[in-house]
């Protein structure tokens, strides 16, 4: 009942993991589905609609439900605690862009078991999302309403995460600790800063792409509709407006994340600081600015592709530049390759990889080539994956002990970094050569004898050993969480707030507010000779915002007014509703002023001095 309820941003943050975990391994299931129909030439295990089914929903999922949410839990669970403050802005407003990412997250995948999942592609491009069976002979089969499970889903999903964004934006204006000027952020927070900041500025346009979907899908619409006025090039620029800032959305946190722990691991400052601030914020802005190469081939003209061909290439200059400071810190540092730090290493090359045929890629006359082939999947699979997921894994083992109170196990780490990184490349790398070869995406066969079988089967194969890597990192998780909850407050001699409070940090976090005096604030005091923070503010009583069960009733009214609107039963769309808007009416007029915790209650060895 308390995780129901709950507005504490620590336990939102577990939550955000668990459900992105739970997605994560649904995706992968997907993956590995999608990999045996292709690790042979001719198969017919799952062909035509149930390809494209597993095609779709492996994309959709990875990026909205696992990909998303991880990223959020370690805002949750760490932005907080690293600018010394007790909460996020709104922890209402928090705990229901969880429940909203949820209940879209549930909603979609519901699918499954109701007729079909869309198949439409995770692009959801029109005309081919807009087909439905309109009694004119475009029936797809058994599949009317796939497509109507991703508009939804992903609409109620969607308004969850830019909640969620404008919560971060507002708390890292305004809950920072004394003295945590802007320069001193440390790097995740900054990253989690300006992901924020462009969830908020992308967001809106899926939002609006995905409410003219619903309107063209359930109430006969036409802006996608070229033979009735409408333009289905218009979708691929709403999704692509809002499809690249995401990519920059996902790889931000994880640049932050790596940031982070090389520096803990070489026991240096990260070095460049602030080109490496000045980077990210520019690897934001031109996020927005090249979302059309992304359509080289939808025909918009030699001018239109040169310009976003040099901004996209642009790109490469800032990310180069956080390479770069990467390696310099390392360089010279005292190394301790700890799992974290293993994956956190192993982390640049990779993306480094799928940098350069992201460049590749950018030149118009060569993506005429690569466009839609296994080249581009090789890409992105490298950047998503060779770096965001190992990334994350490095965050995870990382920020274990903070989230949980326990270390995870190193030696199994190491193991499921081998068997994942081995995995990964022998997955990815032969896709490259497959794209070359002309083996087109998002096809579910290929005949013998076009030289395309080993590289299938050595991707089939390493797709097998990716499973076997995260089963063993289950099993590390399930293996820890039977260990007493022994961790140290700081068990990497670490340099950020974080690492100045228990693991786990109590409920409130800090007992007094840390005044911080520099960058990577608690090594500055460690080297001043202080064993804790210096407090800038006396004991007293702590505030902290009541639970409510309003957010997760919110979203359930969602949830139903979406299956309402899916099956064109208005009675359940408006009765979801109703009870979404009994719920905001209940929290508008009920005042809450949330409680306190007095000095008494404070225990001695929880919270610190700071
Ligand atoms: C130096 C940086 C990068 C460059 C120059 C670049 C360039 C490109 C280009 C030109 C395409 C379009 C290929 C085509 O469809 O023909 C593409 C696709 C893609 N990129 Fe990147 N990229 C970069 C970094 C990233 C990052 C950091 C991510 C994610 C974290 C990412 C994720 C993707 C995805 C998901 C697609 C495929 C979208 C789809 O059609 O399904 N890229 N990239
Ligand atoms: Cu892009």
């Amino acid at each position: 009942m308390d995780w129901l309820t709950t507005v504490d941003h620590k336990k939102i943050g577990i939550l955000y993991l668990l459900a992105g975990g739970f997605f994560f391994l649904v995706g992968g299931l997907e993956a590995i589905l999608i990999r045996i129909q292709l690790a042979f030439p001719d198969q017919h295990i799952f062909i035509g609609d149930s390809f494209n089914q597993l095609t779709t929903m492996h994309g959709t999922t990875m990026i909205f439900f696992a990909a998303m949410p991880v990223i959020f839990a370690f805002m949750n669970a760490i932005v907080p605690l690293q600018i010394g403050a007790r909460d996020v802005a709104f922890p209402f407003v928090n705990s229901l862009g969880f429940w909203l990412f949820f209940a879209g997250g549930i909603l979609m995948n519901t699918s499954w078991f109701l007729g079909g999942a869309p198949d439409a592609g995770w692009t959801g491009y029109a005309p081919l999302s807009t087909i439905l069976d309109t009694g004119w002979g475009q029936t797809i089969e058994n599949n009317l309403q796939g497509t109507d499970f991703y508009v939804l889903g992903l609409q109620i999903a969607g308004i969850g995460t830019l909640i969620g964004g404008i919560n971060f934006l507002v708390t890292i204006i305004n809950m920072r600790a004394p003295g945590l000027t802007y320069m001193r952020l440390p790097m995740f927070t900054w990253t989690a800063f300006i992901t924020s900041g462009l969830i908020v500025l992308a967001f809106p346009a899926i939002t609006v792409a995905l409410v003219e979907l619903m309107f063209d899908r359930v109430f006969g619409g036409a802006f996608f509709d070229a033979a009735r006025g409408g333009n289905n090039v218009l979708w691929e620029h709403l999704f692509w407006i809002f499809g690249h800032p995401e990519v920059y959305i996902l790889i931000l946190p994880a640049f932050g994340i790596i940031s982070e722990i090389v520096s803990t691991f070489s026991k240096k400052r990260l070095f460049g600081y602030s080109s490496m601030v000045f980077a990210t914020v520019l690897i934001g802005f031109l996020g927005f600015m090249v979302w059309v190469h992304h359509m080289f081939t939808a025909g918009l003209g030699p001018v239109a592709n040169s310009i976003f061909a040099i901004a996209t290439m642009a790109i490469a200059v800032p990310t180069g530049v956080k390479i770069f400071n990467w390696l310099f810190t390392l360089w010279g540092g005292q190394i301790r390759f700890t799992t974290a730090n293993i994956f956190a290493t192993a982390f640049i090359p990779t993306f480094v990889m799928g940098g350069t045929t992201g460049v590749m890629l950018a030149i118009p006359a060569a993506d005429f080539q690569y466009h839609d082939t296994y080249f581009v999947v090789a890409h992105f699979h490298y950047v998503i994956v060779g770096g965001l997921v190992l990334g994350l894994f490095a965050g995870l083992y990382y920020w274990w002990p903070k989230m949980f109170g326990r270390m995870l196990g190193e030696g199994l780490g190491k193991l499921h970094f081998w068997l994942f990184f081995i995995g990964f490349h022998l997955t990815f790398f032969p896709q490259h050569f497959l794209g070359l070869m002309g083996m087109p995406r998002r096809v579910f066969t290929y005949q013998p004898g076009h030289d395309l079988e080993v590289g299938n089967l050595v991707s089939t194969v390493g797709a097998f050993l990716m499973g076997i890597g995260t089963l063993v990192f289950l099993i590390n998780i399930i293996a820890t969480q039977r260990k007493p909850k022994t961790a140290l407050a700081d068990p990497w001699d670490g340099r950020t707030l974080e690492w100045a409070i228990p693991s786990p940090a109590p409920e409130y976090n800090f007992k007094q507010t840390p005044l911080v005096r520099g960058l990577d604030a608690l090594w500055k005091e460690k080297m001043a000779g202080n064993k804790e923070m210096t407090p800038a503010e006396p004991v007293g009583s702590i505030h902290m915002p009541s639970a409510s069960i309003l957010p997760l009733v919110m979203s359930v009214g969602l949830f139903i007014a979406g299956f309402g609107f899916m099956y064109k039963n208005y009675y359940v769309a408006a009765a979801g509703i109703i009870v979404t808007f009994i719920a905001m009416f209940l929290r508008s007029v009920y005042d809450d002023h949330g409680w306190h915790i007095e000095p008494e209650e404070l225990e001695d060895d929880k919270g610190g001095r700071a």
